[in-house]
């Protein structure tokens, strides 16, 4: 029985390594190890023999019927490899790659960096101030008193706050970086602060209860109106990229003393009169100001010892000024279609 075993074994892998492809090789398969093989006579057989035998030629047949299954596996994956045909699997690496298609800033963020650059070049610093903002910071220490009228200008989310400390609320301007900055710097400075407001309103196609500010704060000893003006030429010709006057006209705010509305000429029709400065030749841009001496002492300034003027505007407003946007809206509607032209 041993000898028989031996054999096979012998047989079956001389077979086995002259197998020329996978049809064959299955064949030897069935040969060798399938139901009506001399193998598994064999091992029916097993059940005839004596205990003795059956020790002996138990595991040597069990251990002979693994080896040929190795052999076999072994042998079927050489043949897998050469009957592949790798010339149909060729990478013809010459072949121009599909176009990754890749996104853009918001626009919104491409005019803030672009501010951003115009001012920076002009010596100003950026300052950052927190949406959530005290009662303190955003009314109190720009001087709109509790009963204020003014407070209701901004018609404001409160947040709200279990601490039992000040009251909290979504920043209704960016007005309050003012004051957080003044807090811990000391004049020369000129500051810019762009950021998210958000206001109580309903919305309409101007306005909108998320929209973004920029503030300009600059602080010497003897800033004044002149200053702003240049200042605010400087800034709206180079974003137009063209020639833009700036005039200013009485209004009101707490925290700055005298206030104005301030107005750039119409960048469209150079002042002849179109519909988008409605024929006055004159854009409405922002607020802006001297800066009240009530909000230099919130701040920790002596009354007195300091000049210098604020200004506050929408950032969405300059985009509707350059593009001719019709809707604010659009700007946080997450349409692609709007997103995707800029
Ligand atoms: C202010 O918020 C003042 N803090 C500006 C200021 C700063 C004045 C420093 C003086 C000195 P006002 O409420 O007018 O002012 O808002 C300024 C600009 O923010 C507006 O001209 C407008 O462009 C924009 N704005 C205000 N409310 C909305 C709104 N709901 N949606 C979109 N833009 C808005």
């Amino acid at each position: 029985m041993e000898e028989k075993i031996r054999k096979i074994k012998q047989e079956a892998f001389e077979e086995v390594g002259k197998a020329k492809n996978l049809d064959e090789l299955s064949q030897l398969k069935i040969k060798y190890l399938g139901r009506k093989s001399a193998f598994n006579e064999i091992l029916k057989s097993l059940k005839d023999l004596s205990n003795e035998e059956k020790k002996i030629i138990g595991p040597l047949a069990n251990s002979v019927k693994s080896e040929i299954a190795g052999f076999l596996e072994e042998t079927e994956r050489l043949l897998e490899i050469k009957s592949f045909d790798w010339a149909a699997e060729k990478i013809d690496v010459t072949i121009p790659g599909q176009k990754i298609r890749r996104g853009h800033l918001h626009p919104l963020s491409m005019v803030r960096n672009e501010i951003e650059d115009i001012f920076t070049a002009m010596g100003f610093e950026i300052a950052d101030g927190p949406e959530i903002e005290t009662e303190h910071y955003n009314f109190d220490a720009l001087n709109i008193p509790k009963d204020h009228p003014a407070r209701d200008k901004w018609d404001t989310f409160w947040v709200k706050n279990d601490s039992g400390k000040e009251r909290t609320l979504l920043r209704t301007h960016t007005s309050p970086v003012q004051v957080r900055f003044m807090e811990k710097n000391k004049p020369p400075f000129r500051i810019i602060s762009p950021g998210k407001c958000f206001r109580n309103e309903a919305t309409d196609a101007r306005h909108e209860h998320t929209f973004y500010q920029f503030e300009a704060l600059v602080v010497g000893d003897d800033i004044n109106v002149g200053h702003f003006k240049f200042i605010a030429q400087q800034f709206f010709s180079s974003f137009f990229k063209k020639e833009i006057d700036v005039r200013v006209r009485p209004s009101y705010f707490p925290f700055t003393e005298p206030s104005f509305e301030f107005d750039i000429s119409c960048s469209v029709c150079q002042q002849k009169g179109c519909s988008v400065c409605s024929g006055t030749g004159w854009l409405e841009v922002g607020g802006a100001g001297m800066v009240n001496q009530e909000v230099f002492v919130a701040s920790g300034y002596p009354r007195g010892r300091y000049q210098g003027f604020a200004w506050g505007f929408g950032l969405e407003r300059l985009l509707i000024l350059r593009h001719r946007i019709d809707d604010i809206r659009l700007f946080h509607s997450g349409d692609l279609r709007f997103i995707n032209q800029f």
